[in-house]
């Protein structure tokens, strides 16, 4: 197993590629939509909570991913000593008529196309991506962790519907007219979900470029009036089985399956890493909790309800081989919160690989 840091936007830096390489790692995960722009309950704190007018703006809608400023994002991050395992989320901005089925469809499915092409003539092996409306929406924050370090939980489900412009916790049009989004039936989003697939796994297999699908977060069966899609760690299944594809694979979050009500935690991750006939997850979010849907709390990786040495001691016996990268981590009371979290969490699971 590979130990990697997953870096915002905005921490896309020389520096922290060299924090990345001090904590150890060998690969970053990048991400290239700015979930903090311009939102009004987020000043780059560096975890993404924002209320219910989501975390902030999209990006812009014209300009895709071009294979220059990947390359060149690549080629940065490998003078640095490290490697670039993924790029994680595409920007609402580039497809949210794909998740919404608005008339702007065909377009959209166009740019991730452009975008999943421009991906792989950079040599960046993986995209990680969330098919979901609400998005990582109606969570709270507070000092819920250990030493009362900041950290984000549910407590109940948030059924606020979603205000028109707004998808995936984040506002693409902010002149949009008033309203909110129509509710959608589970099969209509999973019908979604398929044509997404469908359309974009052939250009994938193409480009060498695997598609890997994080869980719902939080993983309730509806969230903001909508329904959700993987939010019990059998739909993961369901999602493999819609257009079966050695493209079509996982991100497999941890903290986000124990949250989840259903089966077992320990097994979906040995049935999920096992190579045959599985072998489907691209890479891991290591992250604990405690509590499930619709009351948890996010902790330090250490401190919750999930036996860490366990999940990366199944992993290893399954020879899973990809990067594990800590997911969110509490906030830790010093000048760099983040920084300090991450820290703790990469010297934490080092250890644990080279002994589990
Ligand atoms: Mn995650």
């Amino acid at each position: 197993m590979k130990l990697g840091l997953g870096l915002y936007r905005h921490m896309l830096t020389a520096e922290n590629y060299r924090f990345a390489r001090q904590c150890g790692c060998t690969h970053v995960v990048a991400h290239l939509v700015d979930y903090f722009n311009q939102g009004e309950d987020n000043e780059r704190e560096n975890q993404p909570t924002g209320g219910r007018g989501g975390w902030g703006r999209a990006g812009d809608p014209s300009r895709l991913w071009t294979a220059e400023e990947l390359v060149a994002l690549k080629e940065q991050v490998k003078a640095a000593g490290l490697e670039l395992a993924a790029v994680e989320n595409f920007d609402p901005a580039h497809w949210y008529d794909v998740l919404l089925d608005g008339p702007n469809k065909e377009a959209h499915l166009q740019n991730i196309k452009n975008m999943i092409r421009n991906v792989g003539r950079a040599g960046i092996p993986v995209i990680g991506y969330n098919f979901s409306l609400a998005g990582v929406a109606g969570r709270i924050k507070g000092p819920f962790a250990r030493g009362s370090a900041i950290s984000v939980g549910m407590e109940g489900v948030d059924e606020t519907p979603i205000p028109k412009g707004m998808v995936w916790n984040m506002v693409y049009d902010q002149d949009a007219p008033p309203g909110t989004v129509e509710p959608v039936t589970s099969e209509a989003l999973w019908q979604r979900l398929k044509d997404f697939l469908e359309a974009v796994l052939p250009v994938a297999e193409e480009a060498g470029v695997t598609l890997a699908a994080h869980p719902d977060d939080p993983p309730a069966p509806g969230l903001r009036g909508q329904p959700r899609l993987v939010y019990q760690p059998r739909l993961y299944q369901k999602l493999l089985d819609l257009r079966p594809s050695p493209r079509n694979a996982l991100e497999f979050c941890i903290g986000s399956l124990a949250e989840m009500t259903e089966g077992n935690l320990y097994e979906a991750v040995d049935y999920y890493s096992r190579r045959d006939p599985q072998g489907k997850i691209a890479y891991v979010h290591l992250r604990n909790v405690h509590g499930k849907v619709p009351h948890y709390r996010e902790t330090f990786v250490d401190d919750g309800d999930v036996d860490m040495v366990r999940v990366l001691g199944i992993l290893k016996k399954n020879g899973f081989e990809g990067v594990v990268i800590p997911d969110h981590t509490p906030q830790m009371a010093c000048s760099a919160p983040w920084h300090a979290g991450m820290a703790y969490a990469l010297g934490y699971i080092r250890a644990l690989l080279t002994t589990a």
